[in-house]
């Protein structure tokens, strides 16, 4: 048989693209490398509900077999969730490979990004994007996520870069690949786990209505490139904001010593921080992708109303 490139898409997603109605993509890396089995599945299917109820069809995007899908079935997210860490975390370098060899791979936010582009999905969203590490001045340690965002027209709804990361220069780095952050009912940048990462945010906006205006015109501007749009965790489900420093600054260290590869140092993170903070960093990871999922099915369901006007 011969290699299908196309991104195939579930019946659900087809039918809702083919007739202008709302969808939002989701990522796969956050089920099989950002979570533990069985939370992982859980909170994937419970976001597929939260979109529903807010007007809008998730595709959660990866790659099954060689073969790129938008719109995964309830069954296929618990086969790719028990798998977890045993399925590659696949980002914009991995997938000639992962296709060619007919393998499965979880799609961190570049990779999704890829996928959803070429399905056609505007709006994506995840917990934390990747950023520039800690230390990526000599480690040179900077998310693909940062580059597909300059290069991909993808609007991905966040709260914020995680926390494990270097905050200032990632939004330097977001400036230079003429990204724009936009923040939404904050003037600060929220970083994963808490509200206000100490950095002024470069655009605030206030209403779903503005937020739609916006990917309307990157879209319409054919910009080729994406956008972040930042939505702080409730404060009711953040953290203890120096437990959660002290566990990353802790993680982090120990990350140094086990010499880790690159990609398995954002997992290695999550994991232990989640360790080290009796699960609580795990219960605000599920509160604030839940956040992220219902503004995005928001802002794709009024971005497809003023299309139809
Ligand atoms: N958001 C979460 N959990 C995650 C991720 C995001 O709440 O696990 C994943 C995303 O897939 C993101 C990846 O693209 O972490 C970043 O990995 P890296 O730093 O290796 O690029
Ligand atoms: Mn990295």
């Amino acid at each position: 048989m011969s290699t299908n490139y196309n991104v195939v898409l579930s019946p659900e997603v087809k039918a809702a693209l083919a007739a202008g109605k709302p969808v939002i993509a989701l990522e796969s890396t956050i089920i099989c490398h950002g979570m533990p089995y069985p939370d992982n599945v859980k909170t994937a299917l419970a976001c597929k509900r939260i979109a529903e109820r807010h007007g809008a069809i998730a595709a959660v995007c990866a790659i099954i077999k060689g073969v790129m899908h938008a719109g995964l079935t309830d069954e296929q997210i618990e086969y790719l969730g028990k798998a977890g860490t045993e399925v590659k975390k696949v980002s914009r370098r991995d997938i000639p490979a992962v296709i060619a060899r007919g393998e499965d791979g979880a799609t961190t936010v570049a990779g999704t990004m890829f996928i959803a582009n070429r399905a056609g999905i505007k709006i994506f969203a995840t917990g934390g994007i990747g950023g520039v590490h800690r230390g990526a001045e000599t480690t040179m340690d900077i998310s693909a996520d940062m580059n597909e965002l300059g290069r991909t027209p993808v609007a991905v709804v966040c709260a914020g870069p995680k926390s494990i990361l270097d905050i200032g220069r990632t939004l330097e780095y977001l400036e230079t690949q003429g990204v724009p952050v936009i923040a939404f009912r904050t003037d600060r940048v929220p970083a994963f786990y808490t509200p206000d990462s100490g950095y002024r945010a470069p655009v605030r906006a206030d209403s779903v209505e503005e937020l739609a205006g916006m990917v309307e015109a990157m879209d319409a501007l054919d910009m080729q490139s994406g956008m972040v749009i930042v939505n702080p965790i409730p404060e009711k489900y953040a953290p203890d904001g120096e437990k959660i420093e002290k566990a990353t600054v802790r993680a982090v260290k120990e990350a140094e010593k086990l010499r880790l590869d690159g990609r398995d140092i954002t997992p290695f993170l999550l994991k232990r921080i989640s360790e080290l903070t009796d699960g609580e960093s795990l219960e605000a990871n599920i509160a604030l992708v839940y956040n992220n999922v219902r503004l995005a099915a928001l802002i794709a369901a009024k971005a497809a109303e003023n299309a139809r006007q």
